[in-house]
């Protein structure tokens, strides 16, 4: 009996249900620590363990546990949930679509042999995992606008190829193992304080930083690109609903969520009239561009707001852009 995220809180409430144990993995990337403090906000500080491979600065270590732990190392974090008496785990740890390409070993290794390694984990200690999953999982022979859950997927990155088989195993381990594992599928991620790694949706981040400096941005992907997008509290918002949504509301374990479509032309037209109107672009795509024009600018995600009343409120690119404007220039 654990804590619903959507139910309205009270510290009576909270007096008389135990609280889940959570393990962040990936936790010094992109999203970590904003799950991190959103989860011990809910649950109690000490009941979020945050956890990477990396020296976490000071700030990180003074927020609340921080452990060493490599997802390659299944003894290791064997002991890690033991230890630590876990419940849920939400595992980040993944190497991104544009670093995939570039070292597809490291992405096989991390993608593929972490996440079985986590897999096992939670199916031998009955743990719930939530894994993200991507847009990169599609392809051209999926649709490019408001593709479904279920479409045809050929994706041609090791990212989104990684992906796939993440989906899968969760899925047939659910059936197999009743193991009590749930996805979503990430658009691009727009945060202000933390920075993206790897991917391809990664300019639309550093496109403001580029604006704040030097009033300008050199972009590798062609102007008309236009992506699925969201805005980081959407998506935090999002993931923690389905991680605390009631088992038999969940109609099928991998969702779709939609927010945003912008083409880094429009992103630009809208960062000049909100930050200088004599903020200056140039397109230089790169291998990247390839990898974008294979993904969807829109994701159907009506079984998302059926199931578990998924519900983003940053819906526009002018939202969006005065929101990182006004975080980032302050
Ligand atoms: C990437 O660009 O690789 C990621 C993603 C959309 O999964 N941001």
């Amino acid at each position: 009996h654990y804590l619903d995220f959507s139910s309205k809180r009270n510290t009576s409430t909270l007096k008389n249900v135990k609280a889940p144990r959570v393990l962040i993995t990936g936790g010094l990337g992109q999203l970590g620590m904003a799950f991190a403090r959103n989860l011990r906000a809910i649950y109690g500080s000490d009941n979020v363990i945050l956890s990477d491979i990396k020296q976490p600065s000071d700030d990180v270590r003074s927020l609340g546990p921080y452990i060493y732990l490599d997802i390659l190392n299944y003894a290791l974090m064997e002991k890690a949930v033991e230890e630590c008496r876990i419940d849920w785990v939400i595992h980040l740890s993944a190497v991104l679509s544009a670093l995939g390409e570039k070292n597809p070993k490291l992405a096989l290794d991390v993608n593929i042999n972490g996440f079985q390694n986590i897999l096992e984990v939670s199916k031998e200690h009955n743990l719930r995992l939530l894994t993200p999953s991507t847009m990169g999982v599609f392809s051209v022979h999926s649709g490019k606008t408001n593709t479904p859950d279920f479409a045809v997927m050929r994706p041609d990155t090791i990212y989104g190829i990684s992906k796939i088989h993440m989906e899968l195993m969760g899925e047939y381990y659910n059936k197999k193992y009743n193991l009590d594992f749930r996805s979503l599928r990430y658009p691009g991620i727009i945060s202000a304080d933390s920075q993206p790694g790897g991917g391809t949706t990664d300019y639309a981040v550093d496109i403001f930083h580029s604006a704040i400096k030097t009033n300008s941005y050199s972009c590798f992907l062609k102007k008309d690109t236009s992506l699925a997008m969201m805005y980081l509290d959407d998506c935090i918002e999002g993931t923690l609903k389905l991680l605390t949504a009631p088992e038999e509301s969940l109609k099928q374990r991998v969702y779709n969520i939609n927010a945003i479509t912008f083409s880094p032309e429009e992103l630009a037209q809208e960062i000049k009239k909100q930050w200088s109107p004599d903020f200056k672009i140039e397109y230089k795509p790169d291998f990247r561009q390839h990898i974008a024009d294979t993904w969807p600018n829109s994701l159907d995600d009506s079984n998302a707001r059926r199931d578990w009343n998924f519900d983003p409120k940053i819906r526009s690119t002018e939202q969006l852009v005065s929101i990182m404007l006004s975080k980032l220039n302050k």
